[in-house]
């Protein structure tokens, strides 16, 4: 049995020493909550991190003057080769909010129209592709192809770099170096003290290394021509001056935040896709309303050209991308600090600069999401479900001034992939595949398969 904390009154104390975090650490938390409820210390190696998933705990914790981002210690050591990129930034870095505001017009909703055309073209790399698969009659590997589509629509649309990754068999390099370095961040967590680990670092380093490499060479391909001034982040951060104080960005900073966008701009949002098509493929009734709505934009042409406004009005889709960000939220924890001292839901004392770590999967299944969480169903997310519902209840995106910057990007990116998808392919869970999650800081699920073959109009 767990002990209680001195500390947190009434608060479960659990020590994983023995067992350490695993491979799944963020699985593992979800099965201490399922076991000792939404709100629990984890004791690692004598370091303890306050889990929370309660409805109002989450609540207490967007508010803004009394809990900011903390850094923990995941993304310290994402800092190692993120450094003072926006996401892994501390909130009074000069240069958080020195880029925050030079870059936030260029995520506006508006800008979407943007990165429409470039989103459109890498959607029909990945279509060429599982066309090719379709006619051989082999599988396709869905998140590892989702990962191409999206890191190569993130380096064209915010760099004007193509990564070319559906004319190479294996990812692109970047994207090994990008996820082993993701994995050394959550690995080093689970280190036992006094062991050595002087080779993983070395490794790490190379990555790093390498990462910072190939994001010079992006920024070279640009600084050497005449395009320095486009009109996409890279010519904005090139370029662009501070709305105030007309300050611009140092080119230290401006290679972070270049390493940033391209680690964040893709991994979640791939994940994303991939959970959104494992239940599609799961649940032929919620299939068949996505269905019916692209078929009623696109009936039977066999090449539609999606407008930026349609994508707007495809609302079962994005519910279903909704639905699928509730069970499994591809960025899965977020971390606030209190402060000033105060109390948690007035029930949890915390001194000034104390952390707490929200669990997104598990608040996705308190009980404001009624009797049956587990169950998708992406009616959870009309208009009406969700003006009646609190809004810190889904928090895939994190929350306040530190919430995610590219929300916008995603969900046109994915939303517009996933119905180009349903409308062109059936698709064959072949595998009969059960849901396997693996953890490298973000989600995704491991291994899935899918055989498509070509809708026609009887189906
Ligand atoms: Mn994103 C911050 C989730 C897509 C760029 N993102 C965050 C946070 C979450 C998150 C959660 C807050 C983390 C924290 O509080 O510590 N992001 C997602 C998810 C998707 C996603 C679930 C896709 C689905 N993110 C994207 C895309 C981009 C992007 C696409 C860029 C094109 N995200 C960011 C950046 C930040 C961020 C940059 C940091 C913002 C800041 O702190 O100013």
């Amino acid at each position: 049995h767990p002990r209680t904390a001195d500390t947190l009154p009434g608060v479960p104390v659990v020590d994983i020493t023995a067992t350490g975090p695993g491979r799944t650490p963020i699985q593992q938390v979800m099965g201490l909550m399922r076991e000792y409820g939404p709100v629990l210390v984890r004791r690692l190696h004598g370091r303890e991190t306050l889990f929370v998933a309660d409805l109002d705990l989450v609540t207490d914790l967007a508010d803004e003057r009394r809990f900011a981002k903390h850094v923990g210690p995941a993304l310290e050591n994402v800092r190692e080769f993120a450094a003072d990129g926006l996401f892994t930034a501390y909130n009074d870095e000069p240069n958080w909010a020195r880029a925050h505001d030079i870059l936030m017009p260029a995520f506006a909703l508006g800008s979407m129209r943007t990165y429409h055309p470039v989103m459109l073209k890498v959607a029909r790399r990945l279509i060429d592709s599982w066309d090719r698969a379709a006619g051989a009659g082999q599988p396709v590997d869905v998140p590892e192809d989702m990962t191409r589509m999206t890191l190569d629509t993130i380096g064209l649309a915010g760099f004007g770099y193509d990564f070319g990754s559906f004319s190479r068999h294996e990812p692109h390099p970047f994207v090994e170096s990008m996820v082993r370095c993701l994995e050394w961040s959550m690995n080093r967590l689970a280190r036992t003290p006094g062991q050595d680990h002087s080779a993983a670092d070395a490794a790490f380093r190379d990555d790093a290394a390498y990462l910072a490499q190939v994001v010079d060479d992006v920024i070279a391909s640009r600084t050497g021509t005449q395009q320095g001034d486009a009109e996409d982040l890279l010519g904005l951060m090139l370029t662009a001056r501070h709305p105030a104080d007309g300050s611009t960005l140092d080119a230290a900073n401006i290679r972070n935040q270049v390493i940033t966008f391209l680690i964040a701009g893709h991994e979640t949002t791939s994940g994303a896709m991939s959970f959104a098509l494992h239940h599609l493929a799961k649940h032929p009734t919620a299939l068949r309303l996505v269905q019916r709505e692209v078929d009623a934009l696109w009936g039977d042409e066999p090449d539609p050209e999606p407008t930026y406004d349609e994508v707007g009005r495809l609302t079962y889709t994005r519910q279903v991308l909704n639905e699928a960000l509730r069970l499994w939220p591809t960025a899965a924890a977020f971390s606030r600090y209190a402060v000033e001292d105060t109390v948690l839901g007035a029930r949890i004392p915390l001194r000034a600069g104390q952390a707490v770590t929200v669990l997104a999967p598990m608040l996705h299944r308190q009980p404001v999401w009624g009797d049956n969480p587990e169950l998708f169903d992406p009616s959870r997310f009309t208009a009406e479900a969700e003006a009646a519902r609190p809004v810190h209840a889904f928090k895939p995106f994190g929350t306040g001034e530190r919430a995610c910057i590219g929300r916008q990007f995603a969900l046109h990116e994915a939303t517009m992939l996933l119905a180009l998808l349903v409308h062109r392919y059936r698709l064959h869970d072949h595998a009969d595949y059960t849901l396997s999650v693996k953890e490298t800081l973000t989600l995704k699920p491991e291994g899935f398969t899918l055989k498509l073959t070509a809708r026609t109009a009887a189906d």
